[in-house]
């Protein structure tokens, strides 16, 4: 039962003629549907020759068509590598070379830019609306596949994600990690058959491919299947939903609709909120207008699911609830890596069956980021004398941007290319909607020179956009201790209040 998705399908409904995903357009994908659209496509990625252990990358539209691409990758004993849809060529060239994939899967918009990167690697289409090469091969092929064997340490997937230094790395999940945190998850959240996700994030990610995706095979449940957020839509369909799942800046937007209220979600277990921090604000603010308490979890690309605010007991604002079953947290010296006593502020570490097998090809980059068999989560928090982990910092430099990591050093580095710029220092600012936003301060070379829109259209291409800043300040010189560190907590005085003034 290795393979991930015969863990799942041992919890899918007997009877397939059951919902698994209500479309936009008023379609109905039952399981039925599901089992034979995910073999067409394992069966296309044979045809193409994907074999086991090969990497399936993938940068396309949110469709049902990727979520079956995704089933059948799993289904082929193959490894998925989503890429968000943002990412610019000079991005893409990387995770090509570094993942090598057998096959990259593009947005029919995008081919001949890919085809171009690509080289040898072969290149198919899938489009939003299910147009593509691949979705064409897929149709005509069989609706039956039987599911390849994989260990519980084999990979599942490959998620990229930013690092301090240097390029991204490929976090790799195994199909043990992926299934115990989806079983663990239905389990806490209590989820069962009748449950309706209202699904709208993104499924390149965690949150909307593993925990919202995985949760509802997991529970033999159903979802509404949104493109994306958006305020409207979302309030359309709550009505019919029984859970949700957001960023936060999901909560924020809800908000600030005055419709949105009590009448929209009689039928609503819960809500659940992660990826980046929830304000306390929010969540009374929620409360207030709906009744219901938002849960707010923690958790990393790196390790899935870590905490929770509990289903039945106190969900406690501002902080991530207490370490789901089966995982181990502990608060260690982010220095010397003591652990701490209790109450105490350091760095968040992590261990458990969800923890990640290392970052692909990058084994020394592994090493430094695990401690006695501890992940070091790069967050800092404490835990409170009832179990409570908050968290309060962050160790690592990095910007979260309605749940988009952004880590400020890629963005310098843009930056100081820049024939205009002599040096420049990134930091992120509240932002009222999507928590944080990114602010450059920069030296330019010449001294009259203060063109913040040319700057910004000059890393167009580079950078994908929701890591481009979006203010750009000018300064003389950047303020930098005896040490000539850049003083970014000086910088953070001077331009918190870029978003909010
Ligand atoms: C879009 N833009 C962003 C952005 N999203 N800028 C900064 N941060 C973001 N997150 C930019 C676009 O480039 C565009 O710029 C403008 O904002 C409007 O684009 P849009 O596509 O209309 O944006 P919108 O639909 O409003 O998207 C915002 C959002 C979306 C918050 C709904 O970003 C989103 O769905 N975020 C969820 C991210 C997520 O799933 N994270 C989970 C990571 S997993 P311009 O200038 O061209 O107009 C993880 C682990 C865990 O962290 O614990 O879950
Ligand atoms: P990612 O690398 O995209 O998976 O982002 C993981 C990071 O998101 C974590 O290391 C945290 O910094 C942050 N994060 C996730 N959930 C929460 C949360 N509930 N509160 C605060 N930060 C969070």
């Amino acid at each position: 039962m290795a393979n991930l998705f015969d863990t799942l399908a041992a919890r899918f409904p007997a009877d397939q003629t059951r919902p698994f995903a209500w479309l936009e357009d008023g379609s109905l994908v039952t399981y039925g549907d599901m089992m034979a659209g995910s073999a067409r496509f394992a069966n296309a990625l044979a045809a193409r020759g994907v074999g086991i252990g090969d990497r399936v990358m993938v940068q396309t539209p949110k469709s049902i068509d990727m979520l079956m691409l995704y089933l059948a990758t799993l289904r082929a004993g193959a490894i998925f590598v989503p890429l968000n849809t943002a990412y610019t060529s000079a991005e893409l060239s990387y995770f090509i070379e570094d993942a090598e994939p057998a096959l990259f899967v593009s947005d029919p918009a995008r081919h001949e830019e890919l085809a171009a990167l690509a080289g040898d690697i072969s290149v198919e289409t899938l489009g939003e609306a299910g147009e593509g090469s691949l979705s064409a091969l897929a149709a005509g092929m069989s609706g039956a596949w039987v599911t390849v064997a994989r260990e519980a340490d084999d990979l599942a997937a490959i998620l990229y994600t930013s690092g301090t230094t240097g390029r991204s790395k490929g976090a790799m999940l195994s199909h043990d990690n992926l299934a115990s945190n989806a079983l663990t998850l239905v389990d806490h959240w209590r989820f069962s058959a009748d449950d309706v996700l209202l699904h709208a994030l993104p499924i390149f990610h965690t949150h909307g491919l593993f925990v919202g995706t995985n949760v509802t095979l997991a529970a033999g449940s159903s979802m509404i299947f949104q493109a994306k957020f958006d305020a409207e839509a979302v309030m359309a369909a709550l009505p019919r939903a029984t859970t949700m799942m957001g960023v936060p800046t999901f909560y924020i937007r809800l908000l600030a609709e005055q419709a949105f209220d009590r009448s929209l979600v009689g039928h609503m277990r819960l809500f659940v909120s992660g990826s980046a921090p929830l304000s306390a604000e929010i969540h009374r603010e929620f409360e207030a207008r709906t009744g219901h308490a938002i849960l707010e979890r923690y958790g990393m690309t790196e390790t899935n699911m870590n905490t929770s605010n509990p289903y039945d007991g106190d969900r406690i604002a501002g902080t991530v609830g207490m370490p789901l079953p089966g995982i181990d947290i502990r608060i260690a010296d982010p220095e010397s890596g003591r652990v701490l006593p209790q109450g105490e502020v350091g760095v968040i570490e992590i261990a458990g069956p969800n923890v990640f097998k290392g970052y692909w090809r990058k084994p020394e980059k592994t090493a430094e980021e695990f401690r006695d068999g501890y992940f070091i989560s790069g967050d800092l928090g404490f835990i409170d004398p009832r179990g409570y982990v908050s968290i309060v910092g962050r160790a690592k430099d990095l910007i979260i941007a309605g749940g988009y990591n952004i880590y400020p050093a890629e963005v310098e580095t843009a930056l100081d290319e820049l024939p205009q710029i002599h040096e420049s220092a990134v930091i992120g600012v509240p932002h009222p909607d999507l928590g944080e936003g990114v602010v450059a301060a920069v030296v330019p070379r010449a001294p009259a020179f203060a063109d913040e829109a040319a700057v910004i259209a000059a890393l167009e291409g580079t950078l994908a956009r929701f890591k481009q800043p979006r203010r750009v300040y000018f300064l003389p010189e950047l303020p930098k201790n005896s040490m000539g560190k850049v003083q970014k907590t000086t910088l953070r005085e001077m331009f918190g209040d870029a978003f909010t003034a």
